[in-house]
């Protein structure tokens, strides 16, 4: 079994990059299978918001939860398709003007740049719903597709995502604890991650308590990432990155209220904690185990 902890030297030498870019491609091909053809202004705008960029990282851990269990891997790569589909969504609506007022995405400008922002409302809008038509069009169990519909509506919702952002809008100008905000961030970035971990398992037919323990392994690490996130922010590579930097000089980040070397003492104490949370299923977890750390270190 892998063990805590690997060095990120070591790390450079792992297979993490292929396995990703493989996943990468199937669900790529998921991706393209099912947004509408570009025959629309509409339907163009969502193939450019979700196609041809984005790491996947979500889907990888999936696919890595999946493997634990000999989920059925066509299965897998579909309902990463959905995950996609969702994080597309809040990555075009952050965008928006009237929220995160982001230009540039994934290295070309963001939605509302290219296509206007009434689209951009609308494509994200269209791509909530063809992620529940995936999760509902598996060739699964109805209790499974079922499972898989309702723990996303959780998550996407006004108790997830949306609340989440709504902190994130209400924090201008006040003063957040290191609580609140990782409260915050646990619902803009956590829920997704402890979702895509735990539908590996439900896909997998995990048993509840498997599955319960994959979902807090990935909010602890999603809580680890949204912290490199603001590190990467300040200290990062606009070009490795995908938009610029130093965005959120004005914003209370885990920067700004931890400093440098605290934040990252933080953040490797998630990540910990997450690869604890996976000792259960011993060298199953091994390429999920790998999978957070090799996202932590950003090795690629
Ligand atoms: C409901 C509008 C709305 C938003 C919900 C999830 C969210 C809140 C906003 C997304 C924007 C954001 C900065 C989230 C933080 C998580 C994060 C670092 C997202 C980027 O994820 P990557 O690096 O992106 O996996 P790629 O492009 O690789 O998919």
């Amino acid at each position: 079994m892998v063990q805590l902890k690997l060095n990120p030297q070591t790390l450079k030498n792992s297979s993490f990059s292929q396995r990703l870019q493989t996943v990468a491609e199937h669900v790529e091909r998921a991706l393209d299978q099912t947004l509408p053809l570009p025959t629309s202004r509409l339907h163009e705008a969502m193939r450019y918001s979700v196609l041809g960029g984005g790491k996947r990282f979500r889907s990888y851990l999936i696919w890595a939860s999946s493997q634990i269990f000999n989920a059925p891997a066509q299965e897998v790569f579909k309902v990463a398709a959905a995950i996609e589909l969702i994080h597309s969504y809040s990555l075009v609506h952050d965008d928006l003007p009237c929220m995160d007022d982001a230009d540039m995405r994934r290295n070309k400008p963001s939605c509302h740049k290219a296509f206007g922002e009434s689209t951009a409302v609308l494509v994200g809008d269209a791509l909530i719903p063809l992620a529940f038509q995936i999760l509902l069009s598996l060739e699964t169990s109805s209790e499974i597709r079922v499972e898989l519909a309702k723990k996303l509506s959780e998550v996407v919702g006004s108790f997830g995502l949306v609340a989440g952002q709504m902190m994130d809008l209400g924090q201008e100008g006040s003063r957040l604890t290191l609580e609140e905000l990782t409260e915050q961030q646990c619902l803009k970035t956590g829920v997704l991650f402890g979702y895509s971990m735990e539908a590996g398992a439900i896909l997998g037919k995990a048993s509840q308590q498997e599955q319960k323990i994959l979902q807090a392994a990935g909010i602890l690490f999603g809580k680890s990432f949204q912290m490199i996130d603001d590190w990467l922010d300040e200290y990062g590579d606009e070009d490795k990155i995908g938009k610029p930097c130093r965005q959120d000089t004005e914003k209370l980040t885990f920067l700004s209220l931890l400093g440098p070397r605290r934040l990252y003492k933080e953040a490797e104490l998630f990540l910990d904690e997450a690869l604890q949370n996976l000792s259960p299923f011993q060298e199953k977890a091994d390429i999920l185990r790998e999978a957070l750390q090799c996202s932590f270190y950003r090795v690629k």
